[in-house]
């Protein structure tokens, strides 16, 4: 069972992924007004992939009797001035969902909450990764520069991101 403040804490997090999942979304939508379809198409899967996380802590809350309780998302920005900048504010945020998902461990582990500091290792590990790649495309976008063909095949890479 569940602690009360534990499950709230869950639910904000469920609250922080899909607004994850809907940044990522508009950062989508972004690109393909723009037509820079490869970029378009890896801010898509990043955006499922964060429907995903939020859906982890949605069954691991049924699984130990607690309660999921939905509540409204924040509007996302919805323009950058170029792409790098979307890129830029992705990274930003990974970078707070990580402060979130070690506060979160921190609490479980301050509620001797063993089960869900287990199940929190798994966020641990994927935002090391999530936070690695963002910072691995904006170097690439560092490297790219002003040029506009490299910019080009820098969207073409993007492009053939697959769903994990
Ligand atoms: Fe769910 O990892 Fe990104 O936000």
């Amino acid at each position: 069972m569940i602690s009360e403040k534990m499950e709230k804490a869950l639910n904000d997090q469920i609250n922080a992924e899909l607004f994850s999942s809907y940044l990522y979304l508009s950062m989508a939508a972004y690109f393909e007004a723009e037509n820079w379809t490869g970029f378009a198409n890896w801010m898509k899967i990043q955006s499922n992939e964060e429907y995903e996380h939020a859906m982890k802590f949605f069954h691991y809350l049924k699984e130990v009797s607690g309660r999921v309780t939905l509540a409204a998302l924040e509007k996302p920005k919805t323009e950058w001035n170029f792409p790098l900048e979307a890129f830029e504010d992705a990274h930003k945020h990974e970078v707070y969902i990580t402060k979130r998902i070690n506060d979160l461990v921190e609490l479980a582990q301050l509620e001797k909450d063993y089960a869900t500091n287990n199940f929190l290792q798994w966020f641990v590990n994927e935002q090391i990764e999530e936070v690695a790649s963002v910072a691995q495309i904006i170097n690439k976008f560092r490297i790219v520069g002003d040029n506009k063909v490299a910019l080009y095949m820098l969207n073409n890479e993007l492009g053939s991101r697959t769903g994990s």
